[in-house]
């Protein structure tokens, strides 16, 4: 069996286990990253798209952000929609001049990964790791599957990058974890459409018939959402269903709707809020949606993945550094504060603008009334912003 040898092997080449590994890099430390797809598999695959500004910020810090700048999207404001009228939220005003950016996550993970293969870094593509070993004692093993053959890797540490089906957490022995889970009662399903975005700004909008969202990608593509079923069968979905059900949900008395176009994907997502605690057992490190899964309507997931890779980070640069374990052993800790927060706003923001099966007129009516208070009280508006724009990185 071929041996391979690092100081941080690190699980998936997402979001969060490309940056571990850039920044590691950086800090003059020797990581390898064993990712199950393909390479173009990775680069392609179209999930979340909102970077709040600290995420841009460690992008551009890290050198990384060269694209970004040419073909991002830069917003200060969203909209919320109810009753057949929007509102605008001037985030940038309210937040001292803070915005939200708009650049895919496949695009992130394109500039991450030629990053990494442009510094010589170490990723294989195509390996699915099958197990991970000795993670209570020093030396940690993780073994994976390449092209047929059987490897096994060596490390000082293991990062568990591998998000909410990955083999790192469930390695962790019973006992150890506490895990906290809401599951929702509807999914989304989410489209991207050729047609130039017909808004500047994303617009969040509470409908009867359940939520609806607008977002973009780049000046030719819109992203939208649908609020369905979680067993929804993508195969009733026609482009023409699809349209109609935009246009019926996005309705609103100045008559703006979305631009139609070509649907290029389509597909369904469930909604999910979850944290295990801690986020680290031994010299395994969970990192990402291993440790943790948001609602995605507070566009907050792949935010928390840079966030807790920043911190994990800076803690083996300091161990390395010094010899000492004290800040990889707060590493679970300092993520766990402001995981909670992105998970309280994205609950939140999911409660607020979903329509749920057994909601009451009481409920429907107190909805109404937080979305008013939202949009039209400066202090219910500015707390919006600040959380959609990005808590500090160290709260
Ligand atoms: P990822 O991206 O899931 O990456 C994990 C990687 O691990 C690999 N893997 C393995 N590799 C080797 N061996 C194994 N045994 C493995 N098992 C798994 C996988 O192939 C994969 O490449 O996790 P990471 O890096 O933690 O990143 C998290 C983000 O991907 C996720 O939180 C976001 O996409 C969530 N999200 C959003 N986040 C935002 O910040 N802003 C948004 O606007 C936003 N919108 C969204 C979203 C997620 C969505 N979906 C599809 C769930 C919108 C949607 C619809
Ligand atoms: C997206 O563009 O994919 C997107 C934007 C905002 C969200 C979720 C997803 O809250």
């Amino acid at each position: 069996m071929p041996k391979l040898e690092t100081q941080i092997a690190i699980v998936g080449a997402g979001p969060s286990g490309l940056m571990l590994s850039h920044l590691l890099h950086l800090h003059g430390i020797h990581s390898v990253v064993v990712e199950d797809r393909a390479r173009e598999y990775c680069e392609t695959r179209i999930r979340a798209g909102v970077l709040e500004q600290g995420s841009v910020d460690l992008l551009r810090r890290s050198g990384v952000a060269d694209r970004l700048e040419k073909e991002a999207m830069f917003h200060r404001g969203i909209e919320i929609g109810f009753n057949r009228r929007r509102h605008r939220i001037p985030m940038y005003d309210l937040t001292q001049g803070k915005c939200v950016t708009v650049y895919g996550q496949h695009e992130v993970v394109k500039d991450l990964i030629a990053r990494r293969i442009a510094d010589g870094g170490d990723i294989y593509f195509d390996s699915s790791a099958v197990s991970i070993h000795s993670i209570e004692g020093p030396h940690p093993l993780v073994r994976f599957e390449h092209a047929g053959r059987s490897y096994e890797l060596a490390a000082e540490y293991i990062a568990g990058c591998d998000g909410f089906h990955g083999v790192c957490r469930p390695s962790i022995p019973p006992g150890i974890l506490q895990c906290f889970e809401r599951i929702y009662p509807f999914g989304w399903l989410g489209m991207l459409a050729e047609a130039a975005p017909s808004s500047d700004e994303l617009i969040y909008m509470h409908h009867d018939r359940g939520f609806a969202l607008f977002s973009m990608r780049s000046p030719q593509l819109t992203r939208l959402y649908l609020q369905c079923s979680p067993e929804e069968d993508i195969s009733l979905w026609s482009d023409d269903r699809i349209w109609d059900e935009l246009f019926l949900r996005f309705e609103c008395d100045d008559g703006w709707r979305p631009i139609r176009g070509p649907i290029l994907q389509k597909g369904i997502t469930g909604m999910r809020s979850f944290v295990v605690e801690p986020m680290q057992y031994g010299r395994l490190f969970l990192a990402g949606d291993s440790a943790h899964i948001v609602p995605p309507t507070g566009a907050k997931g792949m935010n928390l993945a840079m966030a807790d890779v920043a911190v994990l980070a800076d803690a083996f640069h300091s161990y390395y550094c010094s010899g000492y374990s004290d800040a990889l052993d707060r590493y679970s800790a300092i993520c766990l504060r402001r995981v909670w927060k992105a998970q309280r706003f994205s609950w939140w923001m999911t409660s607020l603008l979903h329509r749920f099966d057994d909601q009451n007129e009481f409920d429907h009516r107190r909805q109404l009334a937080e979305l008013d208070y939202v949009t039209s009280s400066q202090a219910a508006a500015t707390s919006l912003a600040e959380n959609y724009v990005g808590l500090p990185m160290e709260q």
